[in-house]
Parts: C-alpha cells; structure tokens; sequence
C-alpha cells in the first residue's frame, strides 16, 4: 500500500465551543491547544508526563454520565480529543468571576510563578467535578502528578481542602459548583459527535513525524490496514501512548506510520471465566483501579498500579502497554509475572497464548512476531499468598530502582509453589529459577528464608545506572525479600 501523507479531521467541543479541524499525526494535543488556539494557559515543561503543568480535562461519557479525567496533554495525540469535552484552564473562569478553584488557589496564597498553577487547577477540577466526598488522601492522588517548584504545597493542599469544605455544604452539588453551565447538555451532544475521524490528504510539511496515522475500530480493521501496510516503512502500535509518546517527544524520531488501537472495542473488557481474569488490551489502569472484581479477587494488581505514574498517567496507560513495552522495570509486568500470567496473541492466522515469562527476549525486544498483538492478558486468581514491593525515591511519578512480586502456596506447612519476579535488575523482567529449585517441598523458617536470600543475590548480577549501583540493588534485592517473607508469615498468622 502506497502511504499518502494525511491529516485527520477530529470533532470535539473544546471548552463552550465545537470544534472541528484536520491534524497532522501524532501531533500532541498540547501543540494543538497552544499553536492552532492560542490556549497558552495550558503550560509545556518536560513534555514528557513528569511535571503536569500541561494538565486538561478530558470530558467523556462513562456509564451514562460526564466524567471529566485529568490527562497529560503534551503526551496525548491530538486525535484522542475526537468525540470529548475538553476542559482547559481557559473554560473554567466565567466572564469577571474566577472559578471557585482559581479563587481558593489565590485566597490561599497557593499561587507564586503561576507555572504550574494552571495545571494543579485541572488536577482539582478533575477531582471535584466527579463528586464532593474527596478525602484528604484523594486531595493528595489527585495533586501527585503536578509538581511545584514554589509553593512547597501546603498553600495548595490548603486551597484543595478549603474547596472540599465549601461543597459539603453546597446545595447545588460538586457537578453543578465546578462545571462551568456553558455547554447544556453536552451529554447527548458529545454521543451525536461523528463517530468516525476522516483522513485528508495533504502535501504539508511535517517535521518528519509520521506520514500517517491511523484509527481502526474493530480487530477485523487493525488486520486489514496491518496486511496493506506490510511493505510501507516502519510501523509502530500506539495503545495509551503514554511510553511512545514520550519517546517521540524526547527523541523526535518517528515511525512512517502508526496505527492506534485504542479505538477498538473489542480490546476493552475485564472479564471471569472459572479462576482466571482476562484484561483486554485497551483496557488502562484507571479502568482496573476502579473494577470491583479487580479489587475484590487481584487486590495485589491493585496495589502494583497505585504505585505507577500519577492520576494523569494512569487514565490513559494500558496494563497491557506497560507489559508490551517490555521495560526492565515494569511495575504491571513485574506483577503478572508473579502471579504467572499469560497472554493471549492475535495475528491475522489466528490466536496463540504465551506465558509472560516468554515475551521478553533482550532490552524492550520481545518474542511477537510482525503484524501480532496482545489482544489481552490472562490473570489466575491467587489461590495462595502474593505481595509486591516497590522500591523508589518517590512514591508517584518515580519508576523502581527494583520492584519484585512474590507468590507461594504451602501444603502441611511446606511451600508448594513458589515465584519470585524482579524488575530493575536485569534486561527485561525476570523470575527467579533458582528459589523455587531450593525452596519447594522445604518449610519456611530463618533457615531457609536466609539461603533463599543468597541464593536470589547470586543468581542476578544487577547493573549500575542513574536509580542504583549494583552493589545498592543487590541490597534491595536482599530487603525485598525478606519483606515478602515477612508479609508471608503475618498472612498466615490471621
Ligand atoms: C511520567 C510517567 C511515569 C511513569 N511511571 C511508571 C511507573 O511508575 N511504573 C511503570 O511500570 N510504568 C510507568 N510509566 C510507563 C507506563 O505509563 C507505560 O509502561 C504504560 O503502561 C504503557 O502503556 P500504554 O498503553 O501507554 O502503551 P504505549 O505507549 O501506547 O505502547 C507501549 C509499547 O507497547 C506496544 N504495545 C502497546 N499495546 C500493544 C499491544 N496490545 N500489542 C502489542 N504491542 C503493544 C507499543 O507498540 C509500544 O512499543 C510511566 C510513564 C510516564 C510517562
Ligand atoms: S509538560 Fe510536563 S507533564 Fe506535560
Ligand atoms: S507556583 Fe511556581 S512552580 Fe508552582
């Protein structure tokens, strides 16, 4: 198939207006809002996911009603806007009057360069606009992605806490205090959006991004389009994009064509059969935080996903993306792999299902071979006792030095089976060989759990880099595992 550069034609209501405009592919929806509608409120710092100054509110319609979740505007492609309601800094403020959170910000003395603050607004307005009961720990979730270099927080935390008080007591309710009334009915007008985006050619210049850009909605499509790209130049799967986009931004190289699979449907399912959970590809951690079954039968996936990125990266991030991207410090990867999980791949031939431990092969190179995807990944509930540990220098927005996931079961006080996944320490995420070699059929005691520790620390030679030497990962190596094993004990005790 012969690749004619395109741009594609999106329709959104951006603030109190609709809008409908031809992007060039893999434009940012940050560049959008800045360079095409001079929206300059929305800030540009590290472009890539870190600092939350280019925080908007990405409006969609979730189980009948308007959700409004913060996202990272310079790693979004502008195409995503399609079918939304976006809220930027400049919608919120009504004629004279500053919106209550731009009001609580400057009544509590939040505000000082004004860099970041535009931001920390969305952030909050995300928050309160989906309901006014927010804890002080959600006050907290909400701001871990918006990084200040002023205010020291406390002027702002204060604000946020300060607005939480005045809905309690508001008659009008959260929705109607913080959603500007300007769109009436912006429910039904965003399900009568065009649901399909147009490709127009076009001779523009592009900056060497890519020539083109796709969006198919069903599988059947993805294959198609896949089967005619075949001898087009380089192909790359976008999902959350929020690892590809980083690396676009960062290294400004671009593949000839990306095909987006975040528009296909049949990806985006959690579903029971018998003891296993099977999460879709489009499927982001968001969705899974908030699953009840994901909460109730996988609680450690749970925990793994608090600890990756922020509010803004999870909205958008997929379990399976973070699994695909093949990253040695994975949080989601590192999880699965200890609890033995499989996925299920797709091609054009047909359907094959692979254990994880079978997809990483070097540095971010896995076994999938061309035009195959990860349409999803196969969970088994736990049957025994699992935990995960994350080692980092920040709680939120900080990828692990070493993260590690345990699982055992026992049988008549002896282990039964045992798996030890780490990240951080190798190429790729890696499960232990020679731990469940030693420990099987032998009782958990200071014995074992000490030759457990040495053997774990001789079987991997961890490298030295930017997050830890060596000789500091083999400390948390060493730390990790007795931590698991400690939980192990307090578990069996209740
Ligand atoms: C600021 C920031 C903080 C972060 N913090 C953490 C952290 O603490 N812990 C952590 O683990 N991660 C972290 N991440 C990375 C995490 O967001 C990603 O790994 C994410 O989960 C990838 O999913 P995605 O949908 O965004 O993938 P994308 O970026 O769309 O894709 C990632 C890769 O996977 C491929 N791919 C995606 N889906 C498929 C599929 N279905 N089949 C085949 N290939 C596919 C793509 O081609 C690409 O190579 C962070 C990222 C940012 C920007
Ligand atoms: S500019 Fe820093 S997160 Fe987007
Ligand atoms: S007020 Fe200056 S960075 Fe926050």
């Amino acid at each position: 198939m012969q690749i004619s550069p395109h741009k594609i034609t999106i329709a959104f209501f951006l603030n109190e207006k609709s809008v409908e405009i031809a992007v060039l592919p893999c434009f940012s929806a940050l560049e959008l809002l800045r360079d095409t509608f001079a929206l300059n409120g929305t800030k540009e710092s590290c472009s890539e996911g870190d600092c939350g100054a280019c925080t908007i509110a990405l409006g969609t319609v979730e189980d009948g009603e308007m959700k409004y979740r913060a996202v990272n505007s310079c790693i979004l492609p502008a195409v995503r806007l399609h079918g939304k309601h976006i809220i930027t800094i400049e919608g919120l403020a009504e004629k004279n009057r500053l919106h209550l959170i731009q009001q609580a910000m400057l009544d509590h003395h939040a505000v000082q360069c004004g860099y970041c603050s535009p931001g920390i607004v969305m952030s909050l307005f995300c928050l309160f606009a989906n309901g006014e009961h927010q804890s002080e720990a959600d006050i907290l979730g909400a701001l871990e992605g918006n990084l200040c270099r002023c205010t020291g927080y406390d002027s702002i935390f204060n604000a946020a806490k300060s607005i939480r008080s005045h809905l309690k007591k508001s008659d009008a309710g959260a929705v109607a205090e913080m959603v500007p009334p300007f769109i009436p009915d912006i429910r039904k007008k965003l399900t009568k959006l065009s649901t399909d985006v147009k490709y127009v050619e076009t001779t523009q210049a592009n900056n060497s991004k890519p020539a083109a850009y796709f969006l198919p909605k069903t599988i059947a499509e993805f294959f198609d389009l896949t089967r005619k790209l075949n001898d087009s130049g380089t192909c790359r799967i976008i999902n959350g994009g929020t690892d590809v986009m980083v690396e676009t931004n960062l290294q400004r190289t671009y593949p000839d064509v990306i095909v987006d699979i975040s528009s296909i449907s049949e990806l985006n399912f959690i579903r029971q059969h018998k003891n296993v959970i099977s999460i879709g590809a489009g499927v982001n951690f968001t969705q899974l935080l908030e699953n009840p079954m994901i909460q109730r039968q996988i609680p450690i996936l749970t925990k793994a996903i608090t600890l990756i990125g922020s509010k803004q990266i999870r909205n958008v991030a997929t379990l399976v993306g973070n699994v695909a991207n093949a990253s040695p410090i994975a949080d989601g990867a590192v999880a699965l792999l200890g609890m033995n999980s499989q996925l299920m791949i797709l091609s054009d031939k047909g359907e094959r299902k692979i254990k994880l431990q079978d997809l990483y092969k070097d540095y971010k190179k896995t076994s999938l071979r061309t035009r195959e995807i990860i349409s999803a990944v196969e969970v088994p509930i736990p049957s025994g006792f699992v935990s995960f540990e994350k080692s980092s220098k920040r709680v939120a927005v900080d990828i692990a030095s070493v993260n590690s996931c345990c699982y055992i079961t026992s049988d008549n006080g002896k282990v039964k089976d045992f798996r030890l996944a780490f990240g951080g320490i190798d190429v790729h995420p890696v499960l232990s060989r020679k731990c469940p070699e030693y420990l099987i059929g032998r009782k958990l005691n200071d014995e074992t759990i000490s030759q457990c520790v040495k053997i774990t620390a001789d079987e991997f030679q961890p490298i030295s880099d930017i997050r830890g030497s060596a000789h500091f990962r083999r400390i948390l190596i060493r730390n990790q595992v007795i931590k698991h094993m400690h939980k192990y004990f307090d578990a069996i005790k209740t």
